[in-house]
């Protein structure tokens, strides 16, 4: 029986020096500490022997198991240390490598362009009031003097939305000009006022160079008593001087809207020509970014002013036009046209 012990723990031993991993520690525990294994086996078999013999074998076959016991748990911790030292080496990060870039966003170059308009007009005075992009026919024109069947309609092709899904009694549309904001605002304010108003336009034209479907405008309003077209020019020529610069020149020419009188058309001189004329200034020299004038008498009216004692002038710029004017964009389509490449340079 001690022989049979002492060629069970030799083996075992021997066994468990070649065990290179977890999985095959446990298949050597079975095999050697299992029931099944021999030590166990002679233990079981001790009542069979005398009392001498039981003795010295039932001692010997403990101290044994003992002793595998202590191997395999030595042998059990050093995989698992080695395992751990392999994973930490093999995912190990280099903290000196450079990491990897990430790319940052940035403002659209006309959200950029809103935002510095809306600035200088604040610096100005004017505070900053946003309204509807799907307007009614009220607001957009007939408020404005602009009648159903007026020829001056015609200036603002427009994109009508279907009345079936407008929930309205009022013809429904896409704001052509962002002057409704004009009778909206003057429906909860009294004069003095002096605001802008930011925003998306549509219509329904033929885009070249110059023009597109969906561009944005920055209305303005001042109304009060005493304002004169000098108080008109000299804000627009000073707003003109902060965002271009003083080397730049505006020129202002008549012009007709139904809802100011008289009107007038703010150019800045063509970047691309100089003022000698090229093709984007279509042979003028000169870039239209505003139309303005007087508040008409018959709007100051729908305001709820009196013409006799109030006064006032209102202007709408094409926001476009201001990046294209600074920057030399050659065509407005470039705005929206998704290229990151156009996009990045701003
Ligand atoms: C108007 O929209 C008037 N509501 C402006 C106004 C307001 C006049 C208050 C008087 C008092 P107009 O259609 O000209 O006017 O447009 C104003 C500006 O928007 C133009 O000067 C131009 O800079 C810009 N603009 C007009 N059409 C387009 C277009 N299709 N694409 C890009 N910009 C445009």
């Amino acid at each position: 029986m001690l022989r049979r012990i002492e060629e069970a723990k030799t083996r075992a031993e021997d066994d468990l020096r070649a065990v290179a991993d977890l999985k095959k520690i446990e298949a050597w525990r079975i095999a050697h500490l299992g029931k099944k294994s021999a030590v166990m086996e002679a233990l079981r078999g001790l009542p069979a022997l005398s009392l001498e013999e039981r003795k010295q074998a039932g001692a010997r076959a403990n101290e044994v198991k003992t002793l595998l016991e202590e191997a395999y748990r030595q042998k059990l911790e050093s995989l698992k240390e080695a395992e751990l030292a392999a994973a930490i080496a093999s995912e190990s990060l280099d903290v000196t490598l450079p990491g990897h870039p990430f790319a940052l966003g940035r403002l659209h170059p006309t959200t950029q362009a809103v935002a510095e308009v809306c600035q200088v007009f604040a610096a100005m005075g004017f505070e900053v009031v946003e309204g509807p992009e799907v307007e009614s026919e009220y607001y957009n024109f007939e408020a404005l003097n602009i009648p159903r069947d007026h020829p001056a309609r015609d200036m603002w092709a427009t994109l009508w939305v279907d009345q079936s899904i407008a929930q309205s009694d009022q013809r429904v549309l896409l704001r052509t000009h962002t002057s409704p904001m004009q009778i909206r605002t003057m429906e909860e304010r009294r004069p003095p006022v002096r605001a802008v108003f930011p925003g998306k336009v549509y219509r329904y034209e033929a885009t070249d160079a110059t023009h597109e479907w969906m561009f944005h405008q920055v209305e303005g309003l001042a109304i009060d008593t005493g304002i004169t077209m000098a108080d008109l020019k000299g804000t627009l020529y000073e707003f003109a001087r902060r965002l271009f610069g003083a080397d730049r020149k505006a020129r202002f020419r008549c012009d007709y809207f139904p809802f100011v009188e008289p009107g007038v058309e703010m150019a800045i001189d063509c970047f691309a020509c100089k003022g000698a004329g090229c093709r984007l200034c279509k042979g003028s020299g000169w870039i239209e970014i505003l139309g303005a004038g007087m508040v008409h008498p018959e709007v100051l009216r729908r305001m709820g002013c009196d013409p006799e004692t109030h006064s006032g002038f209102a202007f709408g710029m094409g926001v476009e036009r201001i990046p294209m004017l600074r920057y030399g964009v050659e065509d407005i389509r470039h705005f929206y046209s998704n290229d990151f490449r156009f996009l990045r340079k701003f």
